[in-house]
């Protein structure tokens, strides 16, 4: 059996049947991230629980699994690897009441920490939330401007070897506390940006005094698969919000935007051609609960009515933009 593979999927509250038959065969184990407020009792291998609801009456459960067992070390981290991927959630205890920027530098030099503890020396992607994304905050920087001024000094700190930023997702939250999780991996990955968009970590500081480090998405293969990673993707153009108030156009650009990345990806490193009904997973976050029927009826068209995807409540970090879509595309490779 192939060890270096990861497969997805979403799961309803069947899990736990799905979880135990596997774990009595023998063949995968899972780690499950939960989107929902509701408290999580009972749900086995919860890797974490965030608080970007679903938008529908379904509940949302995302599963990774792989061929080897969930640990958890002295320090607190639940972990879950195999020959190629380490994923895991950062500790709240680790967190715990410290200001934005030093929650995240703390967060990500942990991270960067047990990357290098356990030998997966690449960062390749991460999920990021919190609440109060656009307010908060102090010295006239917002919460997420404290939290990209945090990511890039534990950015200027750590020693691993130079590589691509990380395909990030960056969502504000109504409530709870920061939640942090991520995939590194064992071979480095190949950093995809948008001629569309300026690359964020070319930014003007305008947009934050730091410049936020991650890619806009990143192409990584192992003996059997290739996965794109493609990071939240919003309203953006050059560096630029477009139709502010307008969620069909914003959406459009979202996934325009993703089409120019998988183009990109396949033209310039190689990728297997794929279109966007071929993709694993798509999570539309909806700044606002009134948007979601606009939003389904649109991406139906756009996507086909059998398209994989998660409609959730996730604020952006603009108060400009209205709706963010990432995605995720795993492709078998023979
Ligand atoms: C943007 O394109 C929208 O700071 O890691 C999307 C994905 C966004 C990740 C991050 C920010 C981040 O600038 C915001």
């Amino acid at each position: 059996m192939n060890t270096s593979a990861i497969t997805h999927g979403s799961v309803s509250e069947a899990l736990d049947i799905e979880v135990n038959t596997d774990i009595i065969s023998g063949l995968h184990e899972f780690f499950t991230v939960r989107y929902s407020n509701e408290p999580a009792e009972n749900i086995i291998h919860l890797l974490t629980n965030v608080s970007t609801p679903s938008l529908l009456s379904e509940q949302i459960f995302e599963s990774w699994q792989g061929t080897t067992k969930i640990t958890s070390n002295p320090d607190g981290w639940q972990l879950f690897q195999n020959d190629q991927y380490l994923l895991a959630s950062v500790p709240q205890t680790l967190i715990a009441n410290l200001s934005m920027d030093q929650a995240s530098e703390k967060a990500y030099s942990a991270i960067f920490e047990l990357m290098q503890a356990y030998d997966y020396p690449f960062l390749i992607r991460t999920w990021n939330f919190f609440s109060r994304i656009t307010s908060g905050g102090y010295a006239g920087s917002n919460n997420y401007q404290l939290f990209c001024s945090g990511r890039s000094r534990a950015y200027q700190q750590q020693s691993l070897a130079p590589q691509a930023y990380p395909a990030a997702t960056v969502i504000g939250t109504q409530q709870g506390e920061m939640q942090i999780f991520f995939i590194a991996a064992k071979q480095a990955g190949i950093g995809i940006e948008n001629s569309l968009q300026v690359s964020a970590f070319d930014y003007p500081s305008i947009y934050s005094q730091d410049p936020p480090l991650f890619s806009r998405a990143l192409l990584h293969r192992n003996q059997s698969q290739e996965i794109l990673f493609v990071s939240g993707t919003a309203s953006i153009t050059g560096h630029d919000t477009q139709y502010a108030g307008d969620i069909n156009r914003q959406t459009e650009i979202c996934l325009s935007n993703i089409e120019q990345l998988i183009s990109t990806a396949v033209h310039e490193h190689d990728m297997t051609s794929i279109n966007l009904q071929e993709f694993s997973q798509f999570k539309v976050y909806i700044k606002n609960p009134k948007d979601i029927e606009t939003v389904r009826t649109h991406i139906q068209q756009l996507l086909g009515p059998s398209a994989p995807v998660y409609y959730l409540h996730g604020d952006m970090c603009r108060s400009d933009l209205s709706v963010e879509i990432e995605a995720l595309a795993i492709i078998p490779v023979i």
